[in-house]
């Protein structure tokens, strides 16, 4: 690991990645003819013990497969990119949680996560993935169900997550709302704007427009926390509601949260994906103040800042 330079570049470095399918390298083989021309790896065709079913020939060892004969013996392993959301999605969490993990950033451009070793881990081909390897190894997948896993690990006390159902049950729904709804969403608006081969504005115009619907619904679940959150605390006099605007309570700038009184993961899968919307015209101070101000909050946090700074172990 080499812990001197940032390697978290979110916004800036979207433009090099591709959000969306690859076509013909669906089937593995682009992937198979991308690998012929790069030549680092290529000598590594020795005997080894990756489990491939009942494939009685295992695939040229590349990086990943390289990497899974070599694996720690405790701890996380993290696939990720350097300016894929949903990897640092799940560093924020592990951070947070106090996890010991390894990162593993892929090459999207070579098509690592086309890799079969990496296919394996995670059918869907895309980032992020974990291995647990305290848990036989196990490999998840779908940046969702990690949250939830991650959060199951930590116990019943885990500090992001709630003990109780109903909570529980309203945490689950934001982060799929997140995943399924608001990433999607974004990914699309980011591709017609910036990678599509053909300009279709009326492609940008839809996607962008789901994307503000999207975080309309957070903003005014945001809302209506803060409005609750005054009413509950503000004694002062001279603040009455409905008449005294929000803006001059005392808790208008107070953190407020998805889901009950402390920060979740409900909360926390979001920030990442609040840091690229500006690329696609979405500007959250002037149109989500709620949100812009959940943002920041969240953004101060130690464990958001180190996992952002992509500085915690790495293979690099
Ligand atoms: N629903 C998946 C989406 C995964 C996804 O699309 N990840 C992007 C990075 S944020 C990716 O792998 N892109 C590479 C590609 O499309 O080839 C999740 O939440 O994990």
């Amino acid at each position: 690991m080499s812990a001197s330079r940032p390697v978290s570049n979110l916004s800036t470095a979207l433009a090099s990645v591709q959000l969306g399918g690859h076509d013909r390298s669906e089937s593995g083989e682009a992937y198979q003819h991308q690998q012929q021309t790069f030549e680092a790896e290529d000598e590594l065709h020795n005997a080894h013990n990756t489990n491939f079913g009942s494939q009685k020939t295992a695939p040229p060892l590349d990086r990943i497969g390289h990497y899974r004969q070599n694996m720690p013996d405790s701890g996380i392993t993290l696939f990720s990119h350097r300016s894929a959301p949903n990897g640092f999605k799940i560093a924020i969490i592990l951070t947070e949680l106090g996890f010991k993990f390894h990162t593993v950033y892929l090459d999207l451009q070579r098509q690592e996560n086309k890799s079969p070793y990496y296919v394996e881990l995670n059918p869907n081909a895309r980032l992020p993935a974990i291995i647990d390897h305290d848990n036989k190894d196990v490999s998840v997948w779908e940046s969702g169900a990690i949250v939830l896993y991650l959060c199951r690990l930590a116990g019943p006390q885990c500090s992001l997550y709630s003990d109780d159902l109903a909570e529980q049950a309203q945490i689950d729904s934001w982060i799929f709302f997140q995943a399924t709804g608001l990433a999607p969403m974004i990914g699309q608006a980011l591709h017609f704007r910036y990678f599509h081969s053909e300009t279709i504005d009326s492609a940008v115009a839809r996607y962008v427009a789901e994307v503000r619907r999207l975080y309309s619904v957070v903003e005014m679940r945001l809302a209506e926390k803060r409005e609750q959150l005054i009413i509950e605390m503000d004694d002062n006099d001279t603040f009455i509601l409905g008449t005294t605007p929000l803006s001059e309570s005392k808790f208008f700038d107070e953190p407020v949260w998805l889901v009950g009184d402390h920060c979740t993961v409900a909360d926390l899968s979001f920030v990442t994906w609040n840091h690229v919307v500006e690329r696609i015209g979405v500007n959250l101070q002037d149109d989500f103040p709620e949100v812009y101000k959940w943002t920041r909050h969240m953004m101060r946090r130690p464990g958001v800042v180190r996992a952002l700074s992509g500085l915690e172990s790495s293979d690099e």
